[in-house]
């Protein structure tokens, strides 16, 4: 039987605080709006919090480069403010757990100032620096956020490894320094601090290929160094000495995110023997995105018999040997209803309640992302100064400016399709100006559907989105099947259900999602129909249900003991 612990029986929320309530109308979301609703999600019902980047930072990418890895951002206010943010939510029962960004640095970093100054600095080997190649780059990997992954560095004429944007120069790990730096740090924030985990950005990022070799080009500019970088030959070694020296010292909860993770890499990222993390994040299901168009961009959607093969597969393989997180969306991702569902006025709420549904209800710890619990939408961007996000801007330089291999009207698509800012639209908490998130002037623009969607018409609708995953929070919390039931798929070829079963000790729940606006057959619960004995319904976003069919969107729970 599954080893029980309680980020097993846990629901997460992510909070992004740049856009999660400002309280002092700079435009900024801040660490004592944050505090201010803790209530709100008390009344949600989650269990923990994870909270994107809170750290000093010069907000090249939105805190995910990291200037101090021991003060707060200044937008976001002070340590005394986290202080008291940390000891609220701990007194509401709710626990905090830190994103943790260790695959580099922001280029202000003292280590990084220290680092560039001289080849015999002693901070020189915290960052990885290469001579040139021919007077050129020492190989053609291009950055996640386009352009070369070298920038030149005249001060010492070499170059140095941005994965990410060349204000996030990438950390040498295979320096033992950095580990006993890092190490020390996340020992001070769980043990001086006392935090509850860590969401560890591209953990799976750390170890590099140190023969650095070509990659292959697929976008016509550039090579691809994921083969290079993810899951590299020392990433292992390195979260084992991790969890010695830190995660094994605290009662805390840790989720990788690691991209490019294969089932295999997971079962050691995340094995039950918990030698290394309690979960990775897997982005096989969000990385189908239908017809490419160029790089990561598209503006299709992924077909739900390719999408169940993936969710399937993850829920069948990681049984008794790891754990599963589950999430439609995140601060890199499009809002899951507009992109999974359908955000027309006559089927948002009905589609979204169904997705909440279908995740809530696998096997594995759910992320719910800010907003999703009300049902935002993704926003429409009308041109390029309406964008904030360092990928979208990076993207139309290259892509648009630089060399004409998209029109301006197909980028714009794709950020309406696929752009990081979608997630990042202030959360929509009344109908007042600016949806109640700043007095001021938002740093990105509110979506304008705020008038019927926010919070406060949630809260008073007892049909709402809000109060369906306060349920499905509940009864997760209730039924152990829930959360540790094994899961067998169900109409695995159907295009337009999407069906499941879990079990435990001789409890079985059916799970079955309509993921189209047609009614559709199904016989699955015909059985109960007629015998109702011994079968309850756990959740529904209808109210009444059709022999033999379901409606539109309709998604129904039944447990049977
Ligand atoms: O994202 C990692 C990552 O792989 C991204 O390239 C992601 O795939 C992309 O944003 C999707 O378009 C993490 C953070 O979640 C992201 O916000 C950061 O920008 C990035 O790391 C660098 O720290
Ligand atoms: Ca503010």
């Amino acid at each position: 039987a599954e080893k029980k612990t309680w980020w097993k029986e846990a629901v997460v929320y992510q909070i992004y605080p740049r856009s999660f309530s400002d309280s002092n109308g700079d435009g900024i979301g801040d660490l004592k709006g944050i505090t201010a609703h803790l209530p709100y999600l008390k009344k949600l019902g989650v269990d923990v919090i994870w909270l994107s980047p809170i750290y000093r930072s010069p907000n090249d990418d939105n805190g995910y480069d990291i200037s101090d890895y021991r003060n707060i951002m200044t937008d976001f206010g002070t340590m005394e403010d986290f202080d008291e943010m940390l000891s609220t939510a701990h007194s509401l029962g709710l626990r905090i757990v830190m994103d943790l960004v260790v695959n580099h640095t922001s280029d202000e970093h003292p280590w990084f100032v220290e680092s560039r100054k001289s080849k015999d600095n002693p901070y020189r080997d915290f960052y990885i620096w290469k001579d040139p190649k021919g007077g050129k780059e020492p190989n053609n990997w291009g950055s996640c956020f386009s352009g070369s992954a070298w920038q030149f560095d005249e001060a010492t004429g070499q170059y140095y490894l941005h994965c990410f944007s060349k204000k996030q120069p990438d950390l040498n790990w295979e320096n033992p320094k950095v580990r006993d730096e890092v190490f020390d740090m996340m020992n001070w924030w769980c043990g001086e601090k006392g935090i509850d985990g860590f969401r560890m950005d591209v953990i799976s990022m750390i170890s590099k290929v140190q023969s650095f070799p070509d990659g292959k080009v697929t976008d016509g500019l550039y090579g691809d160094l994921s083969p290079y970088v993810c899951n590299g030959p020392r990433v292992h070694e390195y979260l084992k000495e991790m969890n010695r020296r830190v995660l094994s010292q605290h009662d805390i909860m840790t989720v990788g995110e690691a991209a490019g993770v294969t089932i295999d890499e997971a079962k050691k990222y995340a094995s039950s023997s918990g030698d290394e993390l309690n979960m990775v994040f897997e982005f096989e299901h969000v990385d189908l995105k239908g017809k490419p168009i160029v790089g990561k961009w598209s503006t299709g959607r992924c077909s739900l018999k390719e999408l169940r093969a993936v969710l399937n597969k993850w829920q069948l393989e990681l049984e008794g040997s790891a754990w599963n997180s589950l999430f439609w969306d995140n601060h890199d991702q499009p809002r899951a209803v507009s992109r999974f569902g359908n955000d027309s006025p006559q089927y948002r709420v009905v589609s979204a309640k169904m997705l909440a549904t279908c995740l809530h209800m696998m096997k594995g710890t759910p992320y719910i992302y800010q907003g999703e619990e009300i049902g935002m939408t993704n926003m429409h961007f009308s041109s390029l100064k309406d964008c904030r996000d360092i990928e979208e801007i990076n993207a139309w330089k290259q892509y648009v400016e630089d060399t004409n291999i998209v029109s301006p009207e197909t980028m714009l698509s794709c950020f309406d399709a696929y752009g990081r800012d979608n997630a990042r639209t202030p959360m929509q908490w009344d109908d007042s100006e600016n949806a109640g998130f700043t007095t001021g002037t938002p740093w990105l623009a509110v979506n304008p559907n705020y008038r019927e969607i926010n919070c406060r018409a949630a809260l008073a609708d007892p049909d709402s989105i809000f109060y369906y995953y306060q349920k499905l929070i509940r009864l997760r919390h209730e039924n152990p099947v829930i959360v540790y039931g094994v899961f067998e798929p169900l109409l695995e070829d159907s295009d337009s259900i999407y069906a499941y079963r879990r079990h435990l000790d001789g409890r079985t729940v059916t799970v079955a999602c309509n993921w189209t606006d047609q009614t559709q057959p199904c016989s699955l619960f015909d059985a109960f129909g007629k015998n109702p004995v011994g079968a309850q319904e756990l959740i529904s976003n209808y109210s009444s249900h059709k022999a033999g069919a379901l409606q539109p969107y309709e998604a129904r729970v039944l447990l049977e003991e």
